[in-house]
């Protein structure tokens, strides 16, 4: 574990705060998902953690990010808001999308949040477009794009990286190399090991860092946010992590991957990490975690109620907010 940084104990503890919301907010989608509470699919982003909160950390509400068919970590990291997305999940009205999107199309603009999204490496195009649109309102604002390494070998991440260092866009490209795309292994897809060397061919720095170590990704992702806000264009962070879950929720789901990998990856666990990282520095004790999950856990049985008292949408409404199909 890096160095705290030097951060306040209150940010420190709101960090985990998050990530544990995050873990709390995919345990319970994936229980009410396998209950038939839950529609469409759920891909859980649990030992990824770190990735989110420590990127999100370093940003400011107005700063805008995209993510991918792995959502809830970037959504909740950026500050949604847990009903909103509890009632999307479990389709209803109140929810984000009406309640007709489901997991993988939350957004919220008025956090920066421009989305969630169910094609892999599509949220990349987008989010550098409001690199551009940054750039062009000359207010300092960032843009960040999330995306796995699977996505890291589709066109639009080539492409993006291109034209984002040729215009010096306020871009950071957040690579969350989780080792696998779905059952294929980046190792089998993939010339080089490391993401972060393909940001030599763009001409921008391409940054390693431990993705199970909140405050070295803080770290990095503080260190890119300069670099963008200064005019000098963006940066590709590779995160290495782990997804403790198969690709998806789905009952019977295969997990092809290496049992002795699974379980290396498990010990390093992200939030065990910085729970015992904030112990021995004295910032948190047994009554203090009891309370932080004490109010994660009101904070979610308000939000599954919330989504429970909600209407359905009515088949009148199908065709609402629809502007192609
Ligand atoms: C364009 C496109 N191709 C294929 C899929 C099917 N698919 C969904 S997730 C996924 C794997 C993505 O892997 P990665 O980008 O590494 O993200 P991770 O799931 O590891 O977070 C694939 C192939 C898709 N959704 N979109």
């Amino acid at each position: 574990m890096s160095l705290s940084l030097n951060l306040p104990p209150d940010k420190q503890r709101a960090m985990l705060s998050q990530m544990l919301t995050i873990r709390r907010f995919e345990e319970r989608a994936s229980a009410d998902y396998l209950a038939g509470k839950i529609y469409g699919v759920v891909h859980c982003y649990i030992g990824e953690e770190a990735v989110a909160v420590g990127v999100c950390s370093a940003l400011e509400r107005t700063d805008r990010i995209i993510s991918t068919h792995r959502g809830h970590g970037h959504c909740i990291a950026k500050g949604a808001d847990l009903n909103r997305m509890t009632a999307e999940l479990y389709g209803r009205q109140t929810g984000y999308c009406k309640g007709k999107g489901g997991s993988m199309h939350i957004a919220d603009f008025g956090i920066g949040m421009l989305g969630a999204n169910g094609i892999v490496a599509g949220g990349i195009s987008i989010i550098t477009g409001a690199g551009l649109a940054a750039q062009i309102e000359g207010k300092g604002g960032v843009a960040v794009s999330f995306f796995g390494d699977g996505a890291s070998n589709a066109g639009p991440f080539h492409e993006c990286l291109n034209i984002a260092a040729t215009w010096k866009l306020p871009m950071i490209y957040v690579c969350e190399n989780n080792l696998h795309a779905a059952q294929t292994t980046a190792a089998s897809t993939h010339a080089m090991p490391d993401v972060a060397g393909r940001a030599a061919g763009y001409g921008i720095p391409g940054v390693i860092v431990d993705g199970n170590d909140v405050f070295a990704v803080y770290q990095a992702a503080n260190q890119a946010v300069d670099r963008a806000r200064s005019g000098a264009g963006p940066t590709l962070i590779e995160c290495k992590t782990y997804r403790h879950r198969a690709h998806t929720e789905r009952k019977g789901q295969p997990d092809p991957r290496d049992r002795a990998e699974v379980e290396a990856w498990m010990r390093r666990d992200p939030i065990a990490l910085l729970t015992g990282q904030l112990r021995e520095q004295g910032e948190l004790d047994d009554a203090g975690l009891r309370a932080m999950e004490g109010d994660i856990m009101a904070a979610l049985d308000a939000a599954v109620a919330f989504a429970e008292a909600s209407p359905f949408p009515e088949p009148e409404q199908a065709t609402d907010d629809v502007f192609a199909a």
